[in-house]
């Protein structure tokens, strides 16, 4: 019998591919997002290996009667991929937009805890695995990037704290952070400016939602006594720069 896959975001770039790759590789996998229509689409393409599960995040009530209505086929989840997840602007801090900052964190980090706390029981009785999206900005700042690297910073510290508490329960648990990777991201982060994503990943190669959830799907099927704690991701043309030193 398949294994179950919960995969927040499955409406676009990273989530949707995942969705597809896992379904590919005999997964079930229940795809979530706001974007009912992306979901049907997908339900259309994957057929009965994929469950759309339209909800907010940041909203328990609709997600818990989401996960209450699951089909029987679909119940008792194996994996949950954390992905839903969002940068809101690029300014810095002190010309910044509060309530983006609150969006960014409710959705990156207060809805992420919550659904993981919620499916936790039930992947410690299946010893199932939990993948989260971090990302390079948890690691490495850069102007702008502010409460959006904050959240990724927690999302990659949680999952380790995640695998310290899980300890002897066989529960795997990973953190994936990414570079660059073209998705609806930037049109996101910057209320759909095309320019801004042309600008961005123009001329640059960077990494597709195959190339992440390639990933996820790798370290999903590892055998059952490997984890991947963390795992950085760029592509080929993105690396580091030095440190800026402001001048009188
Ligand atoms: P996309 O914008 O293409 O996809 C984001 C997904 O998140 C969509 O499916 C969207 O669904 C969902 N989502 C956002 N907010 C909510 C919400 N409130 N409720 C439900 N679903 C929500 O971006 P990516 O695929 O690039 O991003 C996926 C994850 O990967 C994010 O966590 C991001 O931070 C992370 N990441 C991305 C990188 C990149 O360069 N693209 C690099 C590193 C990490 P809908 O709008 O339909 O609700
Ligand atoms: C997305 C990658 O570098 O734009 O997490 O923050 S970055």
């Amino acid at each position: 019998m398949s294994r179950i896959a919960l995969v927040t975001g499955a409406t676009s770039g990273i989530g949707e591919a995942c969705a597809r790759s896992l379904v590919g590789s005999d997964w079930r996998v229940i795809g979530t997002g706001r974007r009912a229509e992306r979901l049907e689409a997908l339900k259309a393409e994957l057929g009965d290996a994929f469950h759309p599960a339209v909800f907010d995040v940041r909203d328990e009530a609709a997600r818990d009667a989401a996960l209450a209505a699951l089909p029987e086929s679909f119940a008792g989840i194996d994996l949950l991929v954390n992905n839903a997840g969002l940068a809101l602007g690029t300014s810095p801090a002190q010309s910044a937009d509060l309530d983006q900052w609150k969006t960014m964190i409710e959705t990156n980090v207060t809805a992420l805890v919550s659904l993981t706390h919620k499916l936790l029981p039930g992947l410690i009785e299946r010893k199932g695995a939990v993948i989260n999206l971090s990302s390079v900005a948890a690691t490495y700042p850069y102007a702008g990037g502010n409460v959006y690297g904050g959240t990724k910073a927690f999302v990659r510290q949680f999952s380790l704290g995640l695998r310290s508490d899980l300890a002897g329960t066989g529960v795997r648990v990973c953190s994936i952070e990414p570079g660059m990777v073209e998705t609806e991201f930037t049109l996101v982060r910057t209320s759909g400016n095309q320019q801004a994503h042309d600008a961005l990943y123009g001329g640059a190669t960077p990494m597709t939602g195959e190339d992440i959830a390639e990933t996820v799907r790798w370290v999903a099927e590892l055998p059952p006594h490997l984890n991947i704690n963390t795992l950085e991701l760029m592509p080929v043309s993105q690396s580091f720069a030095g440190f800026q030193v402001a001048r009188d």
